[in-house]
C-alpha cells in the first residue's frame, strides 16, 4: 500500500501513527502541494493528502477513513472500539481533533499567505476555538485517554500546533493534557513521525 503524503501533514501524522500502531507497513511517498503529481490528482481527485492507493490500485481518502480502514485489517491492537457507545464516543473525540487540526492549518496558512495584513478578527477566532477544544480534551481526559483513534488524533493535532504556533500551546493551563501529551509523545509511533518541513 502506498500513502502519499507530506511530513508536515497532522492528517498524515494521524495515519503514519495508526499503522506503526497497528503494525502495517506503508510505502509512504511524500507529494508536493504546490505542483500536484497526476499520481496524486488521479488517485484524489480533491488533490489532498492523506490518500492511500491500494495494491490493487483503489484509492481510500480521507484521514478518518483511512484510520478506519488500517484499524479492520487486524484485530489488536483496537483503536476504534467496537461497543457502539464507547465507539461512538472515540469517534466524537477523533473528529474534534480533526476540527482543532483544521482551525489550525487555516490560522497557519493565514498569517503565511498575508504576513502584513491577514485577518486578525479571524486569527483571533481560530485561537479561541483551538482554546476551546484544549479546554474540552483537558476536561474530558478520563473518556478518550489511552491507546486509541481519539488519543492518537489529539496527539497529532497538537504536535502540529507546537509546530506551526507554538505561541499557543498552554504551557500554564490544560495541565492534565500537557502531561498526557508529553508521555504519549515519547511513543515510538510518535517520536517516528515528528512533523518536519
Ligand atoms: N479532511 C481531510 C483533510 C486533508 C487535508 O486538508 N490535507 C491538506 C494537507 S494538510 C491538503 O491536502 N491540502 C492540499 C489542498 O487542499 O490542495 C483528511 O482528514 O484527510
Amino acid at each position: 500500500m502506498k500513502l502519499l503524503y507530506t511530513p508536515r501533514s497532522p492528517y498524515a501524522r494521524k495515519v503514519c501513527v495508526v499503522a506503526l500502531e497497528k503494525a502495517v507497513t506503508l510505502d509512504c511517498v511524500s507529494e508536493d502541494l504546490v505542483n500536484k503529481s497526476s499520481r496524486l490528482l488521479q488517485a484524489n481527485p480533491l488533490g489532498k493528502i492523506p490518500t492511500l492507493i491500494l495494491d490493487d490500485g483503489r484509492t481510500i481518502t480521507d484521514s478518518p477513513v483511512i484510520c478506519e480502514y488500517l484499524d479492520s485489517l487486524k484485530e489488536n491492537p483496537a483503536l476504534i472500539p467496537k461497543e457502539p457507545s464507547l465507539r461512538s464516543s472515540i469517534l466524537t473525540f477523533a473528529a474534534i481533533a480533526d476540527g482543532l487540526m483544521d482551525v489550525t492549518v487555516g490560522a497557519f496558512l493565514e498569517r503565511r499567505r498575508h504576513p502584513d495584513d491577514f485577518n486578525a478578527a479571524f486569527i483571533a477566532a481560530q485561537q479561541e476555538t483551538v482554546y476551546r477544544c484544549l479546554t474540552y480534551f483537558d476536561a474530558q481526559i478520563e473518556q478518550w485517554q489511552g491507546l486509541n483513534l481519539a488519543g492518537i488524533g489529539i496527539a497529532s493535532a497538537i504536535g502540529y500546533l507546537r509546530f506551526r504556533l507554538p505561541h499557543w500551546w498552554p504551557a500554564s493551563y490544560c495541565q492534565r493534557l500537557v502531561h498526557w501529551y508529553e508521555e504519549f509523545s515519547q511513543r515510538k509511533s510518535m517520536q517516528e513521525t515528528a512533523p518536519r518541513e
